[in-house]
């Protein structure tokens, strides 16, 4: 049970029948609170975001940008941009007295998320949803907003961390998963190959989303169509390989992100494929010839990346990410392993596929492994 005060806090925004737990998502507190409308009624992990503050700043920001787009291209559905509802005293957010932090966006009615394995068509949609957020964004200036998790992305730094925990190894984890962390170890070099080139011509800093997840967008009930990127707290300065390869992390996966059965888990093509195609219908534009280059390779490093941090925070004792049963985090790490060792394998195959959705031009410069 919550110890704040859900029906006080809601009322800094307005009245509400009925106030729910909603969603899934590792990080924030999340509430349906039911009026004459819906809204979505969220506390802001402090654990995770030392200044929520800054994390609302930058989502206004960002909003106010989409929408601005949105409405040049004649796009009126009011559930394209996420809104933020301001409390009655006009801010956008409620801070308790306790510290915490509420906000309240409008709910994105008649469309879903997925946390579950996508059909192809559904993930091709995804990819879409995803690529126009870019493409909408490729005009804003990444300085303007707040780094709202430093190194967030900065894979080496994921790594370091790691090994300083299996170092530290509070908990008297580590002998667990000596074989892990020599998998990790031996792939050490791979978690440089993005932030050696980041700030680059090459592969410039682009305004991202950075938890690219596919249970962070909205799909229309009836048609399937992309209607919304929701989870913006970590829009900042980023790399777009973060955003492809998340996505493909999460959702290219056969199983669970928590499956404990690793034979069930695999990087399945077809998905793969589907994504691809959608993501640069979108994107491949504005794309530099290196990020088209490394798209396959993201997906591994983004997975790889995710694992260390899975296994990090296993070995600190679960606080960072949410989990609802003991070892969750280390099966967690478990499938991100298994899935990198099977984009290894099938590193040539990912590679076939992106060129299948090159341009003449971009085919003739991309140069398979
Ligand atoms: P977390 O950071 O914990 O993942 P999210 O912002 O992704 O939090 O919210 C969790 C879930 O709540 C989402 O996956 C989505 O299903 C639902 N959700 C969040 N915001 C909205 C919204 N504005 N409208 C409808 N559903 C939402
Ligand atoms: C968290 O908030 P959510 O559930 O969309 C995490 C992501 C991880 C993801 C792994 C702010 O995402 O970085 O990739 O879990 N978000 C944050 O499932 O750390
Ligand atoms: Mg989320």
């Amino acid at each position: 049970m919550p110890k704040y005060d859900l029906n006080q806090i809601a009322a800094q925004f307005h009245t509400y029948r009925e106030i729910s737990p909603h969603g899934d998502g590792h990080i924030n507190d999340t509430y349906l609170a039911r009026a004459s409308e819906s809204f979505i009624l969220q506390r802001i992990n402090r654990e995770v975001f030392h200044d929520p503050e800054q994390v609302m700043h930058n989502i206004v920001l960002v909003t106010e940008h989409l929408r601005q787009k949105l409405a040049k291209q004649g796009n009126t559905d009011p559930r394209a941009a996420l809104r933020v509802i301001p409390t009655l005293d006009g801010k956008p957010f409620y801070r308790t007295e306790e510290g915490d932090y509420f906000r309240m966006y409008t709910f994105i009615d008649h469309a879903r998320s997925y946390s579950e394995k996508p059909s192809p068509a559904i993930f091709y949609n995804a990819a879409r949803g995803f690529g126009r957020f870019f493409s909408l964004l490729s005009d804003f200036d990444p300085s303007r907003l707040y780094e709202t998790i430093a190194h967030f992305h900065d894979t080496p730094a994921r790594y370091r961390a790691l090994m300083d925990a299996a170092e530290r190894d509070q908990l008297g984890r580590a002998a667990q998963v000596r074989e892990e962390l020599s998998f990790v170890r031996a792939r050490q070099s791979d978690t440089a190959v993005v932030t050696r080139l980041l700030g680059t011509p090459d592969l410039p800093l682009r305004v991202t989303h950075n938890d690219t997840k596919l249970n962070n967008i909205m799909l229309d009930d009836q048609t399937g169509e992309p209607v919304c990127v929701i989870d913006l707290d970590t829009v900042m300065p980023g790399s777009i390989l973060y955003d492809f390869g998340d996505s493909i992390r999460f959702g290219a996966s056969s199983a669970a992100e928590d499956e404990p059965d690793l034979d069930k888990v695999y990087c399945d093509l077809t998905l793969y494929e589907s994504f691809t195609k959608g993501f640069l219908e979108e994107t491949a534009a504005f794309l530099t010839p290196t990020e088209k280059q490394l798209l396959p390779f993201s997906a591994r490093l983004l997975t790889l990346e995710c694992a260390m941090r899975f296994l990090t925070d296993y070995l600190e004792g679960d606080t960072y990410f949410k989990t609802s049963r003991a070892g969750q985090n280390l099966d967690r790490a478990r499938t991100q392993l298994k899935l990198v060792k099977d984009m290894e394998e099938k590193a040539e195959q990912m590679e076939q596929i992106t060129i299948k959705y090159l341009s003449p031009q971009d085919k003739s410069t991309f140069s398979c492994a």
